[in-house]
C-alpha cells in the first residue's frame, strides 16, 4: 500500500490512519450483526472504505456536537445500510462504540433502518429509498442561499436507487441549481433486494448518464482506500458555491473482507449462525493485519 500512496501523492500516515478505521468500521458491523444474529451485513462491509474516508479524514464535523451549524451533511439515503453508519459513527467518536450492541434492539438508538430522530450524527430517515439524494440537493442549495456553500452536502445512496425516478429528478435539480457543493457516492455494489441489479433494471454506461445530466463523474475501485481519498479529494478541491455537482460511483465487493461471508448468496440480508461470527472476526484481523504488513 505505501509505495502505491507514495505514487498517488498520498499521506502515507493519512492513508494508514483511514486503513485502521475502515478496519473498526468492518469489526463494528461484524459486532453489530452477532449481536442480532443477522443485519444489512453484507453491503456495509462493501462500503466501510467509502465511509472510513468520509467520516475519518474529510467530513468537517464535531464529533461531540453532531449539531453543530458548521458541519458538512452526511446523508444516508438507504435506511437499511444504517449498521455501516453505525460503525462509522462509533469510530468517528459520536456514538460509543459499546452501543453498537444495541443494534435493532427495542428502545435502542440504533434502529435496524436509520432514522434522524434516534441517532446522533443520522442527519435524514431512510428507509424509503430514493429520497435522499432531493433532499441532499434541498441542503447544498439551502447552504448556499445562506452563504455557507463551503459547507458540504455529501449522499450515499445505492445502485438500488438508481431505478428511482427521484434521483434523476434530484440529478437534473442538482445541475439545474449548479451545485458544486453536492458529492454524491453511489454504492454499485450490484445487488438489490430481489436479485442482481443488471437483471432487474439495466444500469449500464453510468458514467455517460450522469454526465449527460451536468455532473463532474469519477468512477473508482470502492474497496481501493488510495482511489476512495483520492476521488474524494478530486471531488472537494472542484467544490464550488456555482458549478457542477459531484458523482462518485463505487465499485463494491459485498461482505468485503470476510470471506465466509462474501462466499454467500442472498447477501442483501444475512443471517449467520452464532458459530459463524468470531469466525467472521478472526477472517476479518487475518486479512487485514496482512494487508498492514
Ligand atoms: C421506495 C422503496 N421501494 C422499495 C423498498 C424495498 N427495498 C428495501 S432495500 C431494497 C433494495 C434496494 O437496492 P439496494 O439498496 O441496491 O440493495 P442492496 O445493495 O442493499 O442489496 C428494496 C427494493 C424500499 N425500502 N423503498
Ligand atoms: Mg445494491
Amino acid at each position: 500500500m505505501a509505495a502505491v500512496t507514495q505514487e498517488l501523492g498520498l499521506d502515507a500516515a493519512r492513508t494508514r490512519r483511514v486503513a485502521d478505521s475502515a478496519f473498526e468500521i468492518r469489526m463494528g458491523v461484524l459486532e453489530q450483526g452477532e449481536a442480532q444474529g443477522e443485519g444489512y451485513v453484507g453491503q456495509a462491509l462493501g462500503i466501510a472504505d467509502v465511509l472510513a474516508a468520509v467520516y475519518c479524514d474529510k467530513l468537517r464535523h464535531r464529533p461531540e456536537d453532531p449539531d453543530w451549524d458548521g458541519r458538512d451533511r452526511f446523508l444516508l439515503s438507504i435506511g437499511h445500510y444504517a449498521l455501516a453508519s453505525y460503525a462509522a459513527l462509533a469510530a468517528a467518536g459520536v456514538i460509543p462504540r459499546a452501543e453498537l450492541q444495541t443494534y435493532a434492539a427495542d428502545g435502542s438508538r440504533l434502529p435496524m433502518s436509520g432514522m434522524k430522530t434516534y441517532t446522533p450524527g443520522m442527519e435524514i430517515s431512510g428507509g424509503s429509498l430514493g429520497h435522499g439524494l432531493g433532499q441532499a440537493v434541498g441542503m447544498a442549495l439551502g447552504l448556499r442561499l445562506q452563504g455557507r456553500a463551503d459547507q458540504l452536502v455529501y449522499n450515499l445512496l445505492s445502485d438500488g436507487e438508481l431505478n428511482e425516478g427521484s434521483t434523476w429528478e434530484a440529478a437534473m435539480s442538482a445541475a439545474h441549481w449548479n451545485l458544486g457543493n453536492l458529492v454524491a457516492l453511489v454504492d454499485l455494489n450490484g445487488l438489490q433486494a430481489d436479485g442482481r441489479t443488471d437483471d432487474i433494471l439495466r444500469m449500464d454506461a453510468q458514467e455517460d448518464r450522469w454526465s449527460s445530466f451536468g455532473w463532474h463523474v469519477q468512477r473508482i475501485d470502492g474497496n481501493d482506500l488510495e482511489a476512495v481519498l483520492t476521488a474524494l479529494d478530486v471531488a472537494t478541491d472542484q467544490a464550488v458555491a456555482h458549478g457542477r455537482p459531484h458523482v462518485i460511483l463505487c465499485d463494491t465487493v459485498l461482505a468485503k473482507g470476510v470471506p465466509i461471508l462474501e462466499a454467500k448468496d442472498k447477501l442483501h440480508f444475512l443471517r449467520v449462525a452464532a458459530e459463524e461470527w468470531p469466525t467472521a472476526k478472526e477472517q476479518l484481523t487475518a486479512g487485514y493485519e496482512e494487508n498492514s504488513r
